[in-house]
């Protein structure tokens, strides 16, 4: 072998390697299930759309865009751990206490009908600090949401639990 083809072949292998790593993140990227996203605006607009469920990826890459669909002033509750399965979330308009007094009322089809008693974790990319009540309307066991970028998971006794929220002010 001469040694521009050496040259060659050692370039080509590199270029290959290169080359196989975003094509395997990209076809996992494309076989993850995807989830639901109901979204509620302050204004009262409803949104449903889909995207990968990345809490189901294998790759930690593709795991951390979990909540990258979680906007700025919005409160995101998941069905599942590390913000995976179905989103339910909830904008602050800012003033005053917001929220929602019974997620019965919230349509989630993968969920079997609703998001009641669905929600294991949480990211609170709002000003504020919010609770969650074990019942509609604040009633029963209530628990705090600081602020987090990263999915807050749930203790497991807490699970499936959650049907009401609301801001602190
Ligand atoms: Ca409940």
């Amino acid at each position: 072998m001469g040694n521009v083809a050496k040259v060659l072949a050692v370039g080509g292998a590199l270029a290959s390697t290169l080359f196989a790593a975003v094509p395997a993140q990209a076809s996992e990227e494309a076989s993850l299930p995807t989830r639901t996203v109901t979204k509620y605006y302050g204004d009262g607009k409803v949104t449903t759309s889909t995207e990968p469920d990345y809490a189901k990826a294998k790759s930690a890459a593709l795991q951390a865009k979990a909540a990258f669909s979680c906007p700025v002033d919005f409160l995101c509750m998941y069905q599942h751990e590390n913000g995976g399965g179905a989103a339910f979330i909830l904008e602050d308009p800012g003033s005053g206490r917001n929220g929602h007094d019974d997620f019965s009322k919230v349509r989630c089809d993968s969920c079997g009908g609703s998001f009641n008693d669905q929600m294991s974790s949480f990211v609170n990319k709002t000003s504020k600090t919010w609770y969650w009540y074990f019942d509609k309307d604040g009633y029963g066991e209530q628990h705090n949401m600081n602020w987090t970028d990263k999915p807050f998971n749930l203790v497991p006794r807490e699970h499936d639990k959650a049907s009401s929220v609301y801001s602190w002010r």
